[in-house]
């Protein structure tokens, strides 16, 4: 029998039960009581490290995050004694608010993984979670990390402010682009270098790579210097060249975080994350003031010029 308490949840998942699992990722996605309280349990978890795969649609994201999962259980590490034999993998499209068509095919290219108990996919869609999506995916994250994944891969579609929002929440964050990659990405250049951690030129098969590789390189060339460059790699992602070179480049720059920078980048992001979680809140109390008796009332005394807006909302707040 498979609970409906999130403690109960909790503690399957942790035990293995992917249906658990699947029912505390409901949870997150659908908001309320039953998100709260699976929120306040997963996050005593350990972290998992998130790799982030972001890029346009097409580029092959889900057909290189496929060739990933091979790699990463093949490795079954980081490289040093943090070793893990299950992986997972968050699908994420914020254009779609319900499972669409796009995730379907997500699903059916992974479908070589779909059996396989050490792999768990997933598709995320925001029905009415508090913050959206930017808030359900690190959500997610810590679920995963309560049911003992040490790594999960993150799946996103699009090149904009949202995706790259999305993106922002990863440790490592791979953005895939193609031969001729420049029309689709050009309105949000800016973005994308901020998040990415390593470039993968995907399609590398098809003529323009050396184009592509010399636009990259310029557009790193004016963001200045920094600590890390970002790698540009090569693949082919339908017969996996380039796939084990991509996930060198992944633990590296892991390797590189470790020795500094993860705990600011973590605590940046819990600072974005805290932020939205407040304004979240405050809109809702907004919403809440902002209709009713009292509210009317002050609408009354406005429209009869006996007050102003300042101090009607004032005393709105002030009775609440
Ligand atoms: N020629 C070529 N086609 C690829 C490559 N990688 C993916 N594709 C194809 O591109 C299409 C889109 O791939 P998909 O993984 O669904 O892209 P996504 O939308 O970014 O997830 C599919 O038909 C893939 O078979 C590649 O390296 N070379
Ligand atoms: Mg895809």
């Amino acid at each position: 029998m498979i609970s409906s308490d999130p403690v109960e949840l909790v503690e399957q998942a942790r035990e293995g039960s992917r249906t658990a699992l699947a029912r505390l990722l409901t949870f997150v996605e659908s908001g309320g009581p039953a998100q709260l309280a699976t929120a306040a349990l997963a996050y005593r978890a350990k972290a998992p490290y998130v790799v982030g795969v972001t890029g346009p649609p097409g580029a092959g994201k889900s057909t290189l995050t496929d060739q990933l999962i091979n790699v990463v259980l093949d490795r079954g590490s980081f490289g040093g004694a943090d070793d893990f034999d299950q992986v997972s993998v968050l699908c994420v499209d914020p254009s779609s608010p319900f499972t669409g068509g796009a995730i379907l095919g997500d699903r059916i290219r992974m479908q070589g993984h779909a059996t396989n108990e050490h792999v768990f996919i997933r598709s995320m869609a925001t029905r009415g979670h508090l913050g959206g999506l930017s808030l359900a995916v690190p959500d997610a994250v810590r679920v995963l990390g309560a049911a003992n994944f040490r790594l999960v891969l993150v799946e996103t579609v699009g090149v904009g402010q949202m995706e790259v929002e999305i993106a922002s929440a990863a440790d490592t964050t791979i953005v895939v682009v193609n031969p001729g990659w420049g029309d689709a990405m050009q309105a949000n250049k800016a973005g994308l270098l901020e998040v990415a951690d390593i470039f993968v030129i995907n399609k590398a098969d098809r003529p323009g790579v050396r184009e592509t590789r010399r636009d990259l390189d310029q557009m790193l060339e004016l963001g200045g210097a920094h600590e890390w460059r970002p790698p540009i790699l090569e693949t082919v992602a339908t017969d996996g060249t380039g796939v084990a070179e991509l996930w060198d480049a992944v633990v590296n720059h892991r390797s590189f975080l470790e020795s500094g920078q993860l705990e600011d980048r973590r605590r940046t992001r819990m600072r974005v994350e805290l932020d939205k979680v407040l304004s979240a809140m405050v809109r809702s109390r907004v919403g809440a003031l902002a209709h009713g008796d009292a509210y009317e009332a002050q609408i009354d005394s406005l429209l009869a010029g006996t007050t102003d807006p300042y101090r009607a909302a004032t005393a709105l707040l002030e009775e609440a």
